[in-house]
């Protein structure tokens, strides 16, 4: 009633800049030829020439829109993320500068659009890598001066414009954010919250259940809402509230903003993760935005294909690897009662040989900034139950730097969240005795290829080595799960014998490890890696991508998402290993 938001997505036009001269030349008012390119989508897949497809270096956007003169007081452009930098120009003037491709980009444009005309919108946007980014990375430089971008991870550099933008029109005194946390007591909740407005005003708070009946109300910026008989949030079995927040001027309403949430905690208790105060096994997987034309691009009918794909397998829970999706996974997330563990795209943070990347990764202050924005954007989610401060780094070269670096990450990310969830790191195959920081994470989590890069091939030394290590982890008392393990298997190739990238040895793979796990009241949960093959840069070691998918990169199922779907429909979700 007092705010609205029009979707800017469609065609928009584009254009390459590899001379970076684009900012000195004034792109910013218009670019000088471009081509049509789909938002949101990854600009790569659509081209057919190498040099496009994997270009590296600076690229604009721009589109043309309508705000309508009835538009309120205040108007921002948001881009659910532009890939990896980007500075915003509308109608020629800078409106907004943001590095980092996964998390929103807002920019205040009420002082420069026009009402009841066309404005424009251009957008400087580059999508190098190096060591102070993050995902980290470096570039190559061709004899041809062309740029080719060297991950430090496994996964297609994809960039531009992945998520929804929307035109966003507020009243002048608006509400700009809310954050709740749980307690239960017997059947009832207690809903603590706090609201954020800009300019003053009388707040009132409202909670409506699933039928939209009012079950509790309260009054104030900050307060309680008590729930009696409380339906919870509970995996697999999601029930949301609707909380209705009003911001009044002189007793009349000036605006209002609703939200689904769910009720419902999350604690680390011994070797347990609780959720509602009952043990919770996590069965999922490590995931990737990545479909074939598309990208990273998000689009509602692969997310619902993927859910069914996950609902199929009976699994309850994914890991955002490696970096923050789209927001509207986590409402389904919400909707369907699936679990996440939200991690921040601190990937590749290692550079190997001597070299301690504490000392020479200048990440620390960019690392900060994204763990607190991820979790300003997904803390009323009921579906987020961990955060992830990243994956895979180097904590066994430099162990003390490593924790030094990591410890006050996690301390940060406890500070912030409102709910204090539990905050883990994802650490890779190493020396885990060495390694000082994994352990000291709410939660372990571990990243194993036994079997596969590791003693390839061989199961039955692959078992041995990870009961070495699970004796290990025992001691430390702490819940443990894994959260990559697997073998590239490429769909269609079957053997009697079962051998590496034939079907038949993943599923080989995951049952003789799966064994083990079960033997081990510590182990609570077990992530596939991943759920669906995806796409790399290419190397001796990927035929055409990434192969470890259950499904394949069209989401056909492998033999080895059959195993899991028997398997994981006789685990529960809670109660398992009690
Ligand atoms: C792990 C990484 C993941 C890779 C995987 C693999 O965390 O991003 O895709 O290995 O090699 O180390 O399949």
């Amino acid at each position: 009633r007092y705010r609205m938001a029009l979707s800017l997505d469609g065609m928009w036009q584009f254009q390459f800049d590899p001379k970076s001269c684009g900012l000195s030349e004034n792109w910013k008012d218009g670019l000088p030829s471009p081509i049509s390119m789909p938002v949101p989508a990854s600009f790569s897949d659509f081209f057919t020439s190498g040099p496009d497809r994997d270009y590296c270096g600076d690229f604009w956007y721009q589109k043309d829109f309508f705000v309508p003169e009835t538009a309120q007081s205040k108007v921002q452009l948001r881009f659910g993320s532009i890939t990896h930098r980007a500075i915003v120009f509308c109608n020629g003037v800078e409106v907004a500068r943001h590095e980092g491709g996964f998390l929103p980009v807002v920019a205040d444009v009420t002082d420069v659009v026009r009402c009841g005309a066309v404005n424009r919108v251009c957008i400087w946007v580059n999508n190098d890598l190096n060591e102070s980014t993050l995902p980290c990375g470096t570039h190559n430089v061709l004899s041809s001066g062309r740029k080719i971008v060297k991950p430090y991870f496994d996964f297609f550099n994809y960039s531009g414009i992945q998520r929804s933008v929307y035109l966003v029109m507020l009243p002048a005194e608006s509400i700009q954010d809310y954050e709740v946390s749980y307690t239960l007591d017997g059947a009832d909740a207690q809903v603590d919250y706090k609201v954020f407005c800009e300019g003053a005003g009388e707040i009132s708070v409202q909670l409506l259940d699933a039928e939209n009946k009012l079950v509790a109300e309260a009054n104030g910026a900050e307060g309680a809402l008590c729930v009696q008989n409380a339906h919870l949030w509970q995996v697999r079995n999601a029930y949301l509230y609707t909380i209705v927040i009003v911001l009044k001027k002189d007793g009349l309403p000036v605006d209002e903003y609703r939200e689904r949430i769910g009720i419902r905690t999350v604690e680390i208790r011994g070797t347990k993760i609780l959720i509602n105060g009952k043990s919770v096994y996590l069965k999922g997987f490590g995931k990737h935005e990545d479909f074939d034309i598309l990208g990273r691009g998000f689009n509602w009918a692969v997310a619902k294909r993927d859910f069914e794909c996950m609902k199929w397998t009976d699994a309850n829970c994914f890991r955002t690897s490696h970096y923050p999706y789209a927001e509207e996974m986590y409402r389904l997330c919400d909707r369907e009662g699936i679990v996440i563990i939200d991690e921040v795209p601190a990937v590749g943070i290692g550079a190997g040989a001597g070299i301690n990347p504490y000392e020479t990764f200048p990440i620390r202050e960019h690392h900060e900034q994204v763990i607190k924005d991820m979790i300003a954007r997904d803390k009323n989610h009921p579906c987020v139950v961990m955060w992830s401060l990243g994956n895979e780094p180097d904590t066994e070269n430099f162990p003390e730097s490593a924790y030094e670096y990591w410890h006050s990450l996690y301390e940060l990310a406890h500070e912030t969240d409102p709910s204090d969830r539990p905050v883990t790191l994802v650490c890779c195959q190493n020396n885990y005795e060495k390694d000082i920081v994994t352990r000291s994470m709410d939660v372990v989590c571990i990243n194993r290829y036994y079997g596969w890069y590791n003693l390839s091939g061989d199961l039955d030394a692959a078992c041995y080595g990870l009961n070495l290590e699970l004796d290990f982890w025992e001691k430390q008392n702490k819940p443990v799960m894994i959260t990559e393990y697997g073998a590239d298997a490429v769909a269609g190739i079957h053997e009697c014998v079962p051998e590496m990238f034939s079907e038949e040895f993943q599923v080989e793979f995951y049952k003789r490890q799966n064994a083990q796990f079960d033997k081990r009241k510590f182990f609570i949960g077990e992530h596939v890696w991943n759920f669906a093959d995806f796409a790399t840069v290419q190397g001796c070691m990927r035929v055409d991508g990434n192969k470890k998918g259950l499904f394949t990169r069209e989401r056909r199922p492998k033999m080895a998402a059959h195993y899991f779907r028997e398997r994981w429909g006789e685990v529960p979700d809670f109660g398992y290993k009690r």
